[in-house]
Parts: C-alpha cells; structure tokens; sequence
C-alpha cells in the first residue's frame, strides 16, 4: 500500500480479547451468558434497571482489571507516528485505546466510564457503580444510566464518522463480526467512494466479502506487524 495519508480504522470486541475482555458473539461470550434484549436495549433498562446496571457494574470492575494489549499498542504507534490523517472509530466501550496512549480515538457506541443522566442529559466521566443509584454530580437526580448506546438508539457523532470515511483513501477494520449496523455498513460506505478496504479478524466475518482484502489471526499479532507496513511505506 503506498501513499496513504488519510486513515479509517474501526475496532470491535476482538481487539480487546486478548486483554481479556469478553466478545459478545463468539463462544462463551457475552450474548451466550447474558440475554441481549434485556441487557442492551432502552426496553430492557425500562424493564430491569437493577439488571442492567448490575450488568454494566460488572463489565466496569473486569476493565478496571485488563491492560491493552499489542494491538492496542500499535495503533498508539501508529496514532503518535502517522503523519496524515487518522481517526480511530471504536464500537468498544472499554478505554484501552486511550490506555494505550492513542489521541484520535471516537467512541461510536460510548464508553463504560461515562455515565448518561436520563434527567438532565449531561454526561459525566464515571469510574464507580451505578446499581447504587448515585446522584447525577450536574443535576443531583438519582437517574444515572450507562453511556451505551443500545440497540434501537443513535450512535455517537455518526456526521464525523462518515466526513472522515469520505476523506480517507484506506479503511480498516479490525476485530469485529459485522453483525451490528451502521458500523457493519462503514466498508460498503467506503468502498462506493473508491476507498481501499482492509479486514483484520481472526476469522472471516459476515462482511469479508465486502473487503479488497482479508487477514485472519489475533489481533496482537496482524495489527503490529500492518502498522509496521504502514510506517515503512
Ligand atoms: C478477534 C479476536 C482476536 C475475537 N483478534 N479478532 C436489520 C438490518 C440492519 C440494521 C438493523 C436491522 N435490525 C435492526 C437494525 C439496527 C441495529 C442492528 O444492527 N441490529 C443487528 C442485530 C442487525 N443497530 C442499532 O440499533 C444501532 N443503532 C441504529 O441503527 O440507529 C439508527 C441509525 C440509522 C442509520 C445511521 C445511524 C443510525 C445501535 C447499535 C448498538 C450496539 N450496541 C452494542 C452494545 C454497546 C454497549 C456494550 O458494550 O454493552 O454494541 S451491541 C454489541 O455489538 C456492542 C458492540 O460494539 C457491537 C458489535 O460487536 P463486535 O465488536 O463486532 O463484537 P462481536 O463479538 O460481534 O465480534 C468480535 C469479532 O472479533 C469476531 O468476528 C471474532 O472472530 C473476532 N475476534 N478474538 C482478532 N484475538
């Protein structure tokens, strides 16, 4: 790949497995144990708040135990290094993108340390439970929910995610099913403006098809070994 200067990368659970934070589609991951209508959907919350924030409480406390990983480190290098454009779309609601040190990270589906006051709107950076009913720190309401973004409900700053596709002339998505729209869409989005496309998963996803090129492995090994390409073109 030579004279890439404007960069598109989205990130899924994948990236994250190997700091030890649960998938939601593979074996044993989080839809295998927990039911995904009850604990990711706006009804689910208005249904069993206790669950979900007991659901999210716990997600909270195992990213307070994980480290990023290689992948993550990588990106960091390539965040820190890369001269053109670059922007970092992550659907992951963990911080290991920042943990590692990288700048140009967008959190479409939010983040697990923000929390969202269904009162006053605001959002708050949140690092403690929410299942305690804590009072909004903005508007003093106990009405705190997590800043996820649910099945059903908008993503976050979709405008800027498709401008910087519409600019970029490389996307690459990294450890991610493609099963959960609009993100799954980004490739189809980029390829009808001509835009090159790169998956990096450790298996074929639902959209591989939709990819000029496919890599299969862990995340800890492609991601360093294409952000050490990119750096040498
Ligand atoms: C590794 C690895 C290793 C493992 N190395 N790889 C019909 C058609 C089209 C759309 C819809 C439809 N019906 C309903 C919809 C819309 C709906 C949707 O997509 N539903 C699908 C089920 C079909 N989408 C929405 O409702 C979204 N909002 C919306 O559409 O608003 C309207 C709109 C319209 C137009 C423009 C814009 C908006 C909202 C979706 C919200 C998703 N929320 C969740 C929860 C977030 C909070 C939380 O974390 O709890 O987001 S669900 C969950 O899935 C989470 C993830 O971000 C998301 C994607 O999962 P991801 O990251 O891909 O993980 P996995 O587990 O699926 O895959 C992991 C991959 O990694 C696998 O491939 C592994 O092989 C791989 N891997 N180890 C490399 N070591």
């Amino acid at each position: 790949m030579t004279d890439i200067r404007n960069i598109v990368i989205l990130t899924g659970a994948g990236i994250s497995a190997e700091s030890g934070i649960d998938t939601f589609r593979d074996a044993g991951g989080l839809w295998e144990q927990h039911n995904i209508d009850d604990v990711a959907t706006p009804e689910g919350f208005a249904r069993n708040p206790d669950l979900v924030l007991g659901f999210y409480d716990m997600r909270r406390e195992a990213l307070s135990k994980a480290q990023p990983n290689a992948a993550h480190q990588a990106l960091a290098r390539l965040d820190a290094e890369f001269s053109g454009d670059l922007l970092i779309v992550t659907q992951n609601v963990d911080d290991l993108h920042e943990r590692a040190g990288a700048k140009r990270v967008l959190h479409m589906h939010g983040e697990l340390k923000s929390a969202l006051c269904t009162a006053c709107e605001m959002r708050s950076p949140w690092d403690a439970t929410l299942s305690d009913r804590p009072a909004c720190p903005v508007c003093q309401a106990p009405s705190l929910r997590p800043d996820v973004v649910w099945f059903g409900e908008m993503p976050y700053q979709m405008e800027r995610i498709y401008g910087a596709i519409r600019e970029a002339d490389l996307f690459v998505s990294i450890g991610t099913s493609g099963a959960v729209y609009p993100a799954a869409g980004f490739v189809r989005d980029a390829r009808d403006l001509a835009v090159q496309t790169l998956e990096l998963n450790l298996e074929r996803s639902d959209g591989s098809h939709w990819f000029h090129e496919s890599r299969q492995g862990r995340a800890g090994e492609l991601v360093p070994a294409w952000v050490d390409e990119i750096l040498s073109a």
